[in-house]
């Protein structure tokens, strides 16, 4: 749950309250304090704490804060940021609207306004400090200045804190990433449909192996490509369509239909453990650091243990990322038995009541068989230490090797066991395609997408959403 999700029962489902501070839950859990790396922390993140109810009458007396100073909320162009955000509509982008006009840049304005922000939704003082001191610090670590370039970072972060990622506002923004990303694939697919449109009018045999071939071009490989036509020829008999445009529709809707796995759902007892694998250079690293920062956004206490024991740099990569995401980190030296590091980060895991705990493993064994073997001693060892675990094995896979991510999914699949597929590289790739093949041959659930390097680059996978962008349509309205 987002630590600020108090908001969404003053704002929840209309007019926003006019009288901020009344309708407000006397606990919340407490929000992410920074987890410096190697530090063993002794709070629980899941601790509910008694809320201080900010009154922004008498706040003046609140504490001095160490970094950004807050202001004087008499102040009059306070109160009326304060009146407009409760004008504003209900609604992420809409307040960061408000907050961000007239800034450009980062600076003391800036985090006035975001303090002043999260107080008015009645963010704990505490809270709403360290957002800001968290956003600030990795500002200056990724040396942005002009608004324009964090803005999206800034609206992302909120949105995890505030549990808000479900709005149709992140909902469009999500949809308008995907479907950038898939533009090449899109670009592609669509040209060669609109063609085969063209050029016939019925659905005969000719223009069913047309699509066929098309299928097979846009890298969703023969059998799949077989596979997706057949199913569309009997969809076209049981909606008696008989004419090629009607086709498009039915394409849209099988495809969706393909990404709608069950998932599977596990009764977790934390720590949750997710076991990452893949083949060398996919993303494995990339997307704990992004996973990991989704969670700890969220207010979750994160581990990243690093059972890629195979490079020093690999490690060293890692640490950096775990400090970036403000999650704990354990590893050994280069050359350790990767087993021994996933088996004493599972325990400490378990000693320091961490909620989640990330295990990379590496990509780049010299034989497939050492690393399956490599992989199913670190899944017994975490599962001795703690049952049930792996919870997840998360195969990751580069939409960008395109036929590729077939030949691995199944290696991995029958060798170490995977319970769901994250696809990193989208954006850019013309081999997007490739997810409907995956998914289609292994029945595997695709839980997220990489869209890029940046930590919101990484958003949750929508199977009508991936649909729609592929084929090219431009709105979700009509979902
Ligand atoms: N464009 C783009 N690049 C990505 C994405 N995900 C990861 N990358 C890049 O891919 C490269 C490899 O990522 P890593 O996370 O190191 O891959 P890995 O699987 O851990 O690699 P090994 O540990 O060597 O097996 C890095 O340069 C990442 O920035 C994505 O979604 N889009
Ligand atoms: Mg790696």
């Amino acid at each position: 749950m987002g630590f600020f999700s108090a908001i969404k029962k003053m704002f929840g489902g209309g007019e926003p309250s006019k009288e901020t501070g009344k309708e407000i839950p006397s606990e919340r859990p407490s929000a992410p304090s920074e987890q410096p790396s190697d530090v063993t922390l002794e709070t629980d993140s899941r601790t509910s704490i008694q809320a201080s109810v900010p009154d922004l009458s008498t706040s003046a007396a609140a504490t001095p804060l160490p970094a950004a100073q807050p202001t004087d909320a008499k102040d009059d162009s306070d109160a009326d940021l304060t009146l407009r955000l409760r004008e504003a509509e209900p609604r992420l982008s809409a307040w960061l609207a408000v907050i961000l006009e007239d800034v450009e840049e980062a600076g003391e304005l800036l985090w006035r306004r975001l303090l002043l922000l999260l107080r008015s939704l009645d963010a704990p003082q505490d809270e709403a400090q360290a957002f800001v001191d968290e956003f600030r610090d990795w500002l200056e670590r990724m040396e942005y200045r002009q608004v324009e370039e964090f803005r999206s970072e800034l609206q992302y972060r909120l949105a995890l804190a505030l549990d808000l990622e479900d709005e149709e506002d992140e909902r469009s923004r999500l949809f308008v990433k995907i479907s950038n990303g898939l533009s090449r694939t899109r670009e592609q697919f669509t040209r060669g449909l609109e063609a085969l449109f063209a050029g016939h009018g019925e659905l005969d045999d000719a223009f069913w192996e047309e699509m066929e071939e098309l299928f097979i071009m846009a890298d969703l490989g023969y059998e799949a490509a077989l596979e997706l036509v057949e199913r569309l020829k009997e969809r076209a008999r049981k909606e008696k369509v008989t004419e090629t445009v009607g086709v498009r529709k039915l394409l849209m809707d099988e495809v969706e239909e393909i990404f709608r796995v069950p998932r599977h759902i596990v009764a977790v007892n934390p720590p949750e453990v997710i076991l990452m694998i893949g083949v060398n250079g996919v993303g494995k690293t990339t997307t704990i650091a992004k996973l990991a920062h989704r969670d700890r956004m969220q207010g979750k206490k994160v581990m990243i243990a690093a059972a890629d024991t195979f490079r020093a740099a690999a490690i060293e990569q890692l640490q950096v990322w775990a400090e970036r995401a403000g999650a704990l980190f354990h590893a050994r030296a280069a050359g350790s038995d990767p087993a021994s590091v996933a088996y004493e980060a599972m325990d400490r895991a378990v000693r320091e009541r961490v909620d989640v705990l990330y295990v990379d493993t590496a990509g780049r064994l010299q034989t497939k068989v050492n690393l399956m073997e490599e992989l199913s001693k670190i899944r017994h060892v975490l599962g001795k230490k703690h049952e049930g675990a792996p919870h997840r094995s998360v195969l990751v896979i580069d939409a960008t090797t395109g036929q590729n991510a077939l030949s691995q999914t199944r290696l991995f699949k029958e060798a170490a066991g995977v319970d769901e597929l994250i696809l990193t590289k989208l954006d850019g790739t013309a081999k997007g395609g490739v997810a409907i093949a995956v998914a289609m041959q292994y029945h595997l659930p695709i839980t997220y997408v990489g869209l890029g390097e940046k930590m919101e680059d990484l958003r949750p996978f929508d199977g009508g959403d991936y649909a729609r962008a592929l084929l090219g349509q431009n709105s979700q309205s009509e979902a």
